[in-house]
């Protein structure tokens, strides 16, 4: 699938390490492409398994499952295998219920596409939708690690409507350690990694992701919080 470069200005990542803030870097005018959220209840007493299928050729999806609204990680996957590219997370039932995020992106910028969602509780038969999917701005950390207390936040284009997402993964590509929709001003994203959640962020997969939220084509997401 023909990857969109949306462009438009969005500044991020602010580092404040210790009582002297840092400013740890600003990245504007990025391309923050599409990454896929998708927010809905998971009932108590059921399992649940999520995953992506039927992917567009050459797409690799990295599905994160993460708890709303703190953004702090639930369950996550790359690859089925190591001949399928697509993602599939089992979540173990739960006594009450649970809100979750959803989250969809390409592995890199060049796996971008077509995917079907699946939401499926055990006993049940399983709930799709199609969606498409890029890898929205990544930004390697892996070099100097991200401790607690840093910050990451998405400033938008004055009068836009890009609605980004900010997502901050550690140690492998599937565990996101932190997700963010909306906690900045309006519908710009904002993060801290705090020590009481063991938000280190450490190793290769140490990355942060800002992505447009909202779809360029068609309807705004579909958001259910029950
Ligand atoms: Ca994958
Ligand atoms: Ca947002």
């Amino acid at each position: 699938m023909m990857r969109r470069m949306s462009l438009f200005p969005l500044i991020s990542v602010l580092a404040y390490t210790t009582a002297l803030a840092t400013t740890g870097g600003r990245d504007s005018n990025v391309p923050a492409t599409r990454i896929y959220t998708y927010a809905t209840t998971l009932l108590p007493n059921v399992g649940y398994t999520i995953r992506t299928f039927g992917l567009s050729t050459g797409a690799d999806t990295v599905l994160h499952v993460q708890s709303y609204p703190s953004g702090l990680y639930l369950a996550g996957n790359d690859d089925v295998s190591g001949l399928d590219l697509s993602s599939s997370v089992y979540i173990s039932s739960s006594s009450s219920s649970r809100q979750v995020w959803i989250v969809v992106r390409a592995y890199s910028a060049g796996s971008g596409g077509a995917a079907t969602l699946g939401i499926k509780p055990d006993g049940q038969s399983e709930s799709i939708q199609a969606f498409y999917f890029e890898s929205g701005y990544e930004r390697d950390l892996s070099a100097t690690g991200a401790p607690y207390q840093t910050e990451f936040m998405g400033v938008e284009q004055q009068g836009g409507t890009p609605d980004a997402v900010i997502l901050v993964t550690s140690d492998d590509p599937a565990h996101a350690i932190a997700f963010d929709d909306d906690d900045g001003i309006d519908t710009m994203p904002w993060v801290r990694l705090t020590q009481a959640n063991g938000q280190v962020c450490t190793g290769a997969f140490c990355r942060v992701y800002i992505g447009r939220r909202t779809q360029t084509t068609g309807a705004p997401d579909q958001i259910t919080l029950v």
